[in-house]
């Protein structure tokens, strides 16, 4: 039998860029809605477009005001955590809500009428703890206020469109990364390597992989075909904060190389740290595979 020449290119990353400077509502028009017994509908995109009001979901805290008409502005936050990272939520000026990257929030809200909205109140294995679907977008679970009682944020009504990333110094990783592994924005470049594993530090960055971990880097592991040729069972590492892609292409060298995405789409990956998909395979028929690691709500 020929070979299946099950040949793979190791990762690419789309990739985004977007700055908190222009700090427009990551809210979908048309869907923005929380819901409060007590309090009624809360909007999250208030205002918008004409105020820079709504909430913005970022990749590691959020920021903006929700607004509801019984109790007026609610506060995530103002985008600038005191660390750079996150907010600590330890003083009256360095509080907001927070994203875990997987899509779990945590942290506090402010409202002036009704004091402050715990998004931290549970553990990550609760049901219903605050989240957004990383794939989706849309949000579920509840926010509690004592001052309000539940907050619904799941209800089928409130969605985010994006996430925003902030990168002050333009090398395409985003400054709260920089500043978790490496303590400040100037180690990491768009071209440095700082474990030498071969995988640059925006590309370990982009596929959620850990920048000083010479073992960890965004790779196929296997690759398996069926007795008939028809399916390649395609292993893969995987981070929990990213979605994936698996494309193959007929030849490369061409410009550009034209690649096709399976029909798994865009996905979520398998629970741990690698992935398994099957994708359909021409016989013995040269073709080539590649991972992509996706960013969440591009
Ligand atoms: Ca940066
Ligand atoms: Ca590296
Ligand atoms: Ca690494």
């Amino acid at each position: 039998m020929k070979a299946p020449y099950p040949c793979f290119v190791a990762l690419t990353i789309f990739w985004a860029a977007y700055s908190l400077a222009s700090a427009d509502s990551t809210i979908s028009a048309s869907n923005k809605h929380a819901y409060s017994a007590n309090a009624g509908w809360i909007s999250f995109r208030h205002d918008q477009p004409s105020s820079p009001n709504g909430i913005v979901f970022g990749e590691f805290f959020l920021s903006g005001h929700a607004y509801g008409a019984n109790f007026g502005w609610m506060d995530f936050g103002d985008g600038s955590p005191a660390n750079g990272i996150q907010y600590q939520n330890n003083s009256a000026t360095d509080y907001g809500v927070n994203h875990d990257g997987l899509g779990n929030l945590s942290g506090f809200a402010y409202g002036a009428n009704i004091g402050w909205i715990n998004f931290g109140w549970t553990t990550t294995s609760d049901a219903n703890r605050p989240r957004v679907n990383l794939l989706t977008g849309a949000f579920s679970g509840f926010a509690y206020s004592a001052n309000v009682g539940w907050i619904n944020l799941g209800t089928g009504n409130l969605t985010t469109t994006s996430m925003t990333i902030a990168d002050t110094d333009g090398d395409g990783i985003a400054d709260a990364w920089e500043r978790q592994f490496f303590g400040n924005l100037t180690t990491a470049t768009s071209t440095s390597d700082v474990d030498g594993d071969g995988a640059s530090d925006k590309d370990e960055y982009l596929a959620g992989t850990a920048p000083g971990d010479r073992t960890d880097f965004f790779r196929i592991v296997s690759t398996a075909y069926n007795g008939t040729m028809t399916q390649a069972t395609v292993v893969f590492t995987t981070d929990a904060t990213r979605l994936y892609r698996l494309e193959t292409s007929d030849a490369l060298g061409l410009a550009p190389d034209v690649w096709t995405n399976s029909a798994h789409g865009t996905f979520a990956p398998d629970a741990g740290t690698s992935t398994t998909k099957i994708i359909s395979w021409p016989g013995t028929t040269k073709k080539f595979i590649r991972a992509v690691a996706v960013r969440p709500l591009p």
